[in-house]
Parts: structure tokens; C-alpha cells; sequence
């Protein structure tokens, strides 16, 4: 493919514009596996990415403790049989040192360094109609020129640090866990104050509690988090997830969240209760999303059923944390279970056991500033070494808003998604030719649905190539029913009513909608696909 397209892509000197069939953004797992695919169309394309390495977010959060929580053998590549037998995971739950290794072994193995530029962080891209083609610009000045635009940016990059008053007046160290240093923080005797208690935060806190002089966890919402119950991969399991690739692949791509555990289809509360129970211990004796994917299939939309299990959660925390007072305020008890992201953990609760660990309820006393010296509630000032903010990320839309791009008459992207993500099939936008959003934002295991994204992509330019089109984009008509069709679906859970990245509350200003697509990964995927044997249908082609 691309003949034609490569003969007038010539890379330029520094200082001019560079000009490519295709540019990819992130080099996280689905910007590599995107440039490995898109090179096998033979057209010209280039990968920039902000940090000076790959892995995205295996990349950005080095914070102690980041690891999977997906199962390692379902988060790996798929693509490569070859990969798949080469690839020994450590872990169960690969942790965040392994995750880098294993994408820099991916961007070697497939020779896909010599198509990616670091330390490049795109400022702009501007849609010349005229030409069919978008310029961009990044941080340092260099600019670039393509036809096709891929923004792999992932949905949890832009992170977020809350507008305390007096956080530029610390004068100790201030660090956030999604841009944590490559070089060792020591945090040996120091007075750590860890603001926030997700999913990172509860991997940081656990890791970090046993080493530091004395910590702070400021807690507003207390979590149901849930053992991760990690342990090493034996030799004889290595060789079975090698010898059995195949079927778990096969059975992820299934199950309704890409993991290898499925609802079991009773209902809750007709099953009685001692049943009840013991299918609870079991799945808490399990590893991973078990307890949460593998439940009752109404957990997630009905409410006494999620009560009841969110009780059976309450009394597991309760009976780890020896001071009933902090016990009840590590309990949650106003969202139910798995309407945020559930925390997977490994002795997270014991830490609220030590004597050098204290827990701030925000609710309670709230944060006032970040003061020279410290943390000023409305209570009492807590004075600090480090601040580490553990306080997420502006999730799916923000990394994409960010970058000030603009479609057809200048329409901007911020604007087009200002009450929430405005696609089709979550992969294009109406008014914005040719650019493809390469992320999974299904309620799916990331890689699972991130491959499919790329392969459909890919699938999509060749076709465009065979049929000498030039240009893509959704029909507004087809976009509108699509924001309606996941509105409908979103409104069948009961998430827009707690406060949550998915729901877009976690950051201020930001209108609520639910950022993540409601659907099974198998209907998403069944979707797309049909969409493409269908010519394409809701697209319009030129
Ligand atoms: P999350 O899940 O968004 O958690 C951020 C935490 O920071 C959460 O406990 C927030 O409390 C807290 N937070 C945010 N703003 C504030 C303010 N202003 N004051 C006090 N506390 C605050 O991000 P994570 O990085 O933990 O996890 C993101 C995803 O990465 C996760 O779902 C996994 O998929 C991997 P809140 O709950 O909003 O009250």
C-alpha cells in the first residue's frame, strides 16, 4: 500500500517539516503495537512521545509498588506467537520495572526504534482541509505534516494535581505518582504525605509505609479494595501459559471484560444466602477482579445486590484494622461496590496497623492549602518532607484536550467534546478527517481491546489505500446516534452516581458523562467489526 504516499514523504531536516502518510502519538502499548502494524502497510509513518522512553504508562508510573492487575498472561502482546513463547513473566501481577522491560523488548524485537521520536510532546494539530493534511507542532519547535493522525495517547496520561491553594509554595519535594523520577526517591526516616486513596495510592501506601520515617495518608474516599493475592509464576505455569496462549486468548476476547473470569449468570438474592457467602469467600480467596468479575452478574445494576456484597467487603476491611475508628473510616459506605475502580491490594489495610501511619479523613477536616511547611486542614497544620499526590489522572478525554487540535473551520477538539466524548465507535469524531483515536475506552482489560482498535485502524487505511480514498471521518448523524446508543447504556448502570474518573467528577469543572464505553468488549468488538464489512457504514469516504 502507500506507493504513491511514500514517494512524497521525505523526512526533513531538522528545522523543516517533517512529512509522513501517518504519525502515531505514545508510545505506550497500543502506539507500538499501532507502528509495528502500520509499517506493514508500507507506508511512511513516525511515533512521537513526550518521555524519553516507551511504555506509556509503564513508562510514566515508576511510583513504588505500580504493577498490573490485570493477569500478566492476558495483558501481553497477542499478536506475536513468537513473542508469546520469548516472554517469561516473573509475576502474576507484573510489576511496573517488568512492564517497561517487556515494551522495550517489543520495540527491539520488532526493530521499532528508528520510527520513534522521544522527548516530543505535540502542542498542536491543525487540520488543512485544502490539503488533506494536519500540521503539527511540538514543545521544541519541530513540526511535522500527515495525512493520517493517531492519537494512542492512552485514557489515563494527563494527570491531575487539585488546585490546592500555596502547591507551588512547598518547600520540601512534591512529586505525583504518574511523573515519578527514574532515579530513587529516598524516602528512608522521612515525613511522607500521600494524598489520595486509589488504586495507585493504595500500591504506593503499601509499598512505601514500612520504609518512611512517618506517613500521612489524606483519604477522602475511602475504597473497597480487594486482596490481589500475587505470587511468582512457576516454571511449569510458564510453560502452561505458553502452551495454552491460544485458548486464553481465545477466552478472554469472550468474556464480557477481557479478563478470564465471567458473572455468574444467577441472581443474587435468589441464591440463599449461606451459598451467597460461600461463593464471596471463594472469589475473596481468589486472585485478581475476581471477586468483581466473576460475581453475580447484577452486582453491577442492582442495588441490594450490591449491597449485599459490598456488606460482605465492609466486615473483610473491618476485620484488619485494629482501631474500630480508623477501621470505620477505611470503610466505604457511600458508593457501592465496583462503581469506582475497585484497588487491588497486598497488606494495604494492614499499614493503618503501624504506629508511623496516621489517617486523615478530608471529610472530616478538610484540606485547606499546601503550606511551606506542609499540609494545613481545617484542623491542624501537618508539616512534611515529601508530598506525594496520588490524585489520578483527567482520564480519557484529557490528554486529547490538552493538545490544542483543531478540524475542519478551525473547530476545536476541546470544544466538540466539552460535554463529554463526542465519536463513532470511539475511534473518530465528526469534523476530524483522517485522525483516529487508537485507545481502548471499553470497560475491558486494555490491551485486550487496544489490539483490536489498532487492527481495525490498520484494516481501515489499507482498505482506504485499495479503494484510492483519501480521507475518513464519521457522519455526524452516525456520531450523534453513537453518543446516544452509549448514553442509553451508561444510564443502565448505576455509576453516574458516584463521584469517579469514569465518570469524569474526579477533576473540577469537568461535566459529568461516562467516559467509558458501557458494552461488552465482545459487542464492542462485534460492532466494529461489522461496521468495516459494511463498507464502513457511518463513515463518510472521499
Ligand atoms: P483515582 O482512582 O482517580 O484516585 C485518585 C485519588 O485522589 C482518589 O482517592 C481521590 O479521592 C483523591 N483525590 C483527588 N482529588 C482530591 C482532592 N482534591 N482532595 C483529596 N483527595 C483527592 O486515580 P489513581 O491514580 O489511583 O487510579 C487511576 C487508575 O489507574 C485506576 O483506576 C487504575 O485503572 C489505574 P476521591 O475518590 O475522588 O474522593
Amino acid at each position: 500500500m502507500g506507493t504513491s504516499l511514500q514517494q512524497d514523504a521525505t523526512v526533513a531536516s531538522r528545522g523543516a517539516v517533517e512529512q509522513y502518510d501517518a504519525i502515531i502519538i505514545g508510545a505506550g502499548v497500543t502506539g507500538l503495537y499501532q507502528l509495528y502494524r502500520l509499517r506493514q502497510l508500507g507506508i511512511s509513518v513516525r511515533l512521537f512521545d513526550d518521555g524519553d522512553g516507551v511504555g506509556g504508562t509503564w513508562y510514566w508510573n515508576r511510583y513504588p509498588g505500580c504493577r498490573f492487575d490485570s493477569e500478566s498472561e492476558t495483558y501481553g502482546y497477542s499478536f506475536s506467537n513468537e513473542l508469546l513463547q520469548e516472554w517469561d513473566w516473573k509475576e502474576h501481577y507484573s510489576g511496573q520495572p517488568e512492564n517497561e522491560r517487556y515494551l522495550n523488548y517489543v520495540a527491539d524485537k520488532f526493530k521499532l526504534r528508528p520510527d520513534i521520536q522521544l522527548k516530543s510532546r505535540l502542542t498542536s494539530a491543525v487540520y488543512d482541509e485544502s490539503a488533506n493534511r494536519w500540521d503539527l507542532k511540538f514543545e521544541d519547535g519541530r513540526r511535522a505534516r500527515t495525512q493520517y493522525l493517531i492519537g494512542a495517547v492512552g485514557i489515563l496520561s494527563a494527570r491531575f494535581t487539585p488546585p490546592f491553594e500555596g502547591v507551588e509554595s512547598f518547600k520540601g519535594r512534591s512529586l505525583h505518582t504518574g511523573t515519578w523520577p527514574k532515579e530513587p526517591v529516598n524516602l528512608a526516616g522521612k515525613r511522607v504525605a500521600v494524598i489520595g486513596t486509589g488504586p495507585t495510592a493504595v500500591q504506593l501506601i503499601t509499598e512505601i509505609a514500612k520504609e518512611v520515617g512517618h506517613l500521612t495518608v489524606f483519604q477522602r474516599t475511602p475504597n473497597y479494595c480487594a486482596p490481589l493475592r500475587n505470587a511468582p509464576v512457576t516454571a511449569e505455569t510458564q510453560q502452561r501459559f505458553k502452551d495454552t496462549y491460544h485458548e486464553i486468548h481465545q477466552r478472554i476476547r469472550e468474556t464480557p471484560a477481557g479478563f478470564a473470569y465471567d458473572f455468574d449468570p444467577r441472581k443474587t438474592l435468589e441464591v440463599p444466602r449461606e451459598e451467597r457467602l460461600a461463593l464471596y469467600e471463594k472469589l475473596w480467596a481468589m486472585p485478581g477482579f475476581s471477586k468483581w468479575l466473576g460475581n453475580f452478574h447484577d452486582i453491577m445494576s442492582n442495588r441490594e445486590a450490591n449491597e449485599d456484597f459490598a456488606e460482605f467487603v465492609r466486615d473483610k476491611i473491618r476485620a484488619r484494622v485494629k482501631d474500630p475508628a480508623v477501621a470505620e473510616k477505611l470503610v466505604p459506605k457511600d458508593h457501592p461496590f465496583g462503581s469506582k475502580r475497585v484497588p487491588l491490594e497486598s497488606g494495604y489495610f494492614e499499614q493503618f496497623n503501624r504506629d508511623n501511619v496516621l489517617l486523615v479523613d478530608v471529610r472530616e477536616t478538610p484540606i485547606e492549602r499546601v503550606t511551606p511547611k506542609g499540609i494545613k486542614t481545617s484542623d491542624q497544620e501537618y508539616e512534611f518532607d515529601i508530598i506525594i499526590y496520588a490524585t489520578g489522572f483527567d482520564a480519557v478525554s484529557g490528554a486529547l484536550t490538552r493538545i490544542d487540535i483543531r478540524g475542519q473551520g478551525g473547530r476545536t477538539f476541546k470544544d466538540t467534546w466539552a460535554d463529554g466524548p463526542r465519536t463513532y465507535l470511539g475511534i473518530q469524531t465528526a469534523g476530524f478527517p483522517n485522525f483516529f483515536i487508537a485507545t481502548n475506552s471499553a470497560f475491558c482489560n486494555y490491551p485486550v481491546c487496544a489490539e483490536m482498535i489498532v487492527e481495525w485502524i490498520t484494516d481501515c487505511l489499507r482498505y482506504m489505500s485499495e479503494k484510492g480514498f483519501k480521507r475518513i471521518a464519521p457522519t455526524p448523524h452516525a456520531e450523534q446516534a453513537w453518543v446516544e446508543h452509549a448514553a442509553e447504556l451508561a444510564s443502565h448502570t448505576f455509576l453516574s452516581g458516584t463521584s469517579s474518573w469514569f465518570m469524569g467528577t474526579n477533576i473540577p469543572g469537568k461535566k459529568p458523562a461516562l467516559l467509558l464505553y458501557a458494552n461488552s468488549a465482545p459487542n464492542y468488538r462485534n460492532k466494529c467489526k461489522e461496521v468495516a464489512a459494511n463498507g464502513y457504514e457511518g463513515f463518510v469516504l472521499e
